[in-house]
């Protein structure tokens, strides 16, 4: 009912009745009352006028469930959502969740977390307001192979739901990250469970910096937000129905190309060291030479000062600029 009502205030245009509320969900208007002071408790600004009825006032950053869900238009990713005001991390909530049976599509989110995880056991920066912490759950039809692609996929749809939203082009980062004036603004963490040689479910967990102002004194230098590279707040519901969005049209076409060819023009548009000397570290080994892109099952080119071209498969990897840059 919560959801219904903000749905109907935000496409009100100007001041809504509460008897209209009441004819259109069939409820009473001491239901819509409790509902609006319940709405305004979790940070929504309602105007409420003897006679003209409740006037939403456009921005309100709230993310609760019923914020996302009036706000999602997707088909399937992200319909059935479960937030947390805070968890320990949504990469492992929706594990959890998978592992009771949650359906394809499932979303766990949360407005902060106390062990956000980043690849390799490393630590998450989550404060509470600031930032979008989200993880969906896929049950994909492919072989376990494939799975490292949806970090790329997702890398995609987080980039453009960013520019649909916004405005603002963001680049990424091969292969989990993505970065404005080279400085971190999300990172992606894609876990499996598989069962002999198929996939149980797929976890993509996705930390976009929204509204965050200050990092932690170690992260300042290399993290930005949203709100640092446009100058504004900005509402983290709208920013994640985009990237939802986004994210089932891509998803989509992945699964039924069964590789990345259809995005090799827009990933290697948006890559961050697209034609420049860079770094790659491998767990026993370091090598220098120039990145061309990727291939269409995700691995990165690499030309090497022989000629000979490298390709770099996702996993242990991490890329460095000849100049040390993150
Ligand atoms: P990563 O291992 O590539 O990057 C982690 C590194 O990024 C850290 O060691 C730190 O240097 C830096 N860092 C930490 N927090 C931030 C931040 N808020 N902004 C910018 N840089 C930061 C990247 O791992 C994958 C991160 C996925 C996070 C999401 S949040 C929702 C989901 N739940 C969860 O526990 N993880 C994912």
């Amino acid at each position: 009912m919560k959801q219904e009502v903000l749905k109907l205030l935000k496409e009100a245009d100007g001041f809504l009745s509460g008897q209209s509320i009441c004819d259109s969900l069939g409820v009473s208007r001491t239901a819509v009352w409790k509902v609006v002071n319940q709405l305004k408790e979790e940070g929504y600004q309602i105007r409420s006028v003897r006679n003209r009825g409740y006037l939403l006032d456009s921005f309100a950053d709230v993310m609760t469930e019923a914020e996302l869900a009036s706000s999602v238009r997707s088909r399937w990713c992200g319909r059935e959502i479960h937030y947390f005001p805070e968890t320990d991390s949504t990469n492992i909530q929706a594990k959890r969740l998978a592992e009771l049976g949650a359906s394809h599509g499932c979303l766990v989110v949360a407005d902060s977390q106390t062990a956000g995880r980043g690849r390799r056991g490393r630590h998450w920066s989550s404060e509470p307001g600031g930032g979008i912490f989200m993880s969906l759950i896929l049950r994909p039809p492919f072989s376990p192979e494939s799975a490292s692609m949806v970090t790329l996929v997702a890398a995609l749809a987080v980039s453009e739901g960013i520019f649909r939203s916004t405005g603002e082009r963001v680049l990424i980062k091969w292969p989990n990250d993505l970065v404005c004036h080279r400085k971190k603004l999300c990172g992606i963490l894609t876990e499996m469970s598989t069962e002999i040689d198929r996939i149980h479910y797929v976890v993509v967990g996705m930390g976009i910096n929204v509204n965050t102002e200050t990092f932690p004194e170690e992260l300042d230098k290399q993290a930005t937000s949203l709100r640092l590279l446009t100058g504004k707040p900005i509402q983290r519901s709208q920013i994640a129905a985009s990237v939802l969005e986004q994210f089932e049209t891509y998803y989509e076409t992945f699964v039924e190309q069964g590789d990345l060819s259809p995005f090799l023009d827009r990933y290697q548009s948006q890559l961050v060291c697209m034609g420049e000397t860079i770094r790659v570290l491998l767990p026993r080994e370091e090598f220098q030479g120039v990145a061309e892109g990727i291939d269409p099952t995700g691995a990165l080119k690499v030309r090497l000062r022989d000629g000979t071209c490298r390709l770099v498969v996702s996993g242990e990897v991490s890329i460095r600029t000849a100049d040390g840059y993150i």
